[in-house]
């Protein structure tokens, strides 16, 4: 049991040193085009947005099979934070703060409460994940809302890919930096994002979820008024100007 623990606690500090020593590219999530190349204007923390992420896991239920981490840690959070469940029952944390799968697939779920602004608002949610070793199973990403399930990413980029290791050998495997993001035409109360890694021995190192709403402003009426008498006015203004300068 000590040798086994053991071995888990060298293959912590041997990914512990991969993470530290190799850029991942990360994307800030307002510089993806939409799929119909609209500009949303969203930027992290501005109003109608949330932003939460792990660099570091750890478990809130110590006495169950699960684990629970709903302390986003990274600087920077916005808006109602987002929490994560690993759920099979294979998952350890390990000493890096990664979530491992130690006999059999990881199942994890993201729980995100959305801001419930109805219809009129079209929604984006970007996913970022960082894994180490074995990979996600990259077809098991879905989005869950209040009245849709299990919607596959609208787009989807890997953002870098390195191994490390002697393929074959224990300790090597890849690390892959992985987008996945959900053009929504409407805006409800709880998102629900679901994955799994495509075997055991994945390492889930960081997880970042950004959510931004986009509202459409439709100016009423009297606004409307107001802003062709203002214009009007100001033609007269000038052709004033115009004429008094000769
Ligand atoms: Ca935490």
């Amino acid at each position: 049991m000590v040798l086994h623990w053991t071995r888990y606690g060298f293959r912590s500090l041997f990914i512990l040193f991969v993470v530290s020593t190799i850029q991942s590219n990360w994307l800030r999530a307002e510089l993806i085009p939409s799929i119909d190349n609209a500009n949303f204007g969203w930027v992290r923390g501005a109003p109608n947005s949330t932003f939460s992420g792990w660099d570091v896991f750890n478990n809130e239920t110590p006495a169950l099979t699960t684990i629970l981490d709903s302390t986003p840690e990274l600087p920077g959070q916005f808006g109602f934070a987002a929490t994560i469940r690993e759920t099979s029952g294979s998952g350890i944390v390990l000493g890096s703060g990664n979530i491992y799968g130690l006999s059999s697939v990881t199942t994890f779920v993201v729980n995100q409460p959305g801001l419930n602004l109805g219809p009129s608002a079209t929604t984006r949610i970007v996913a970022q994940f960082q894994t180490l070793g074995n990979e996600l199973r990259y077809d098991s990403i879905r989005l869950s809302g209040t009245d849709f399930t299990n919607v596959l990413p609208s787009f989807t980029q890997e953002l870098s890919r390195s191994s490390f290791g002697t393929p074959g050998q224990p300790g090597s495997g890849a690390n892959v930096v992985y987008l996945a993001g959900w053009d929504v035409a409407q805006n409800v109360g709880d998102y629900s994002l679901a994955f799994e890694s495509s075997a055991s021995a994945m390492s889930l190192a960081k997880f970042n979820l950004d959510t931004f709403a986009s509202v459409t402003v439709v100016p009423e009426p009297t606004t409307v008024a107001l802003i062709s008498l203002a214009a009007i006015g100001w033609g007269i203004h000038r052709t004033r100007k115009k004429m008094l300068s000769r």
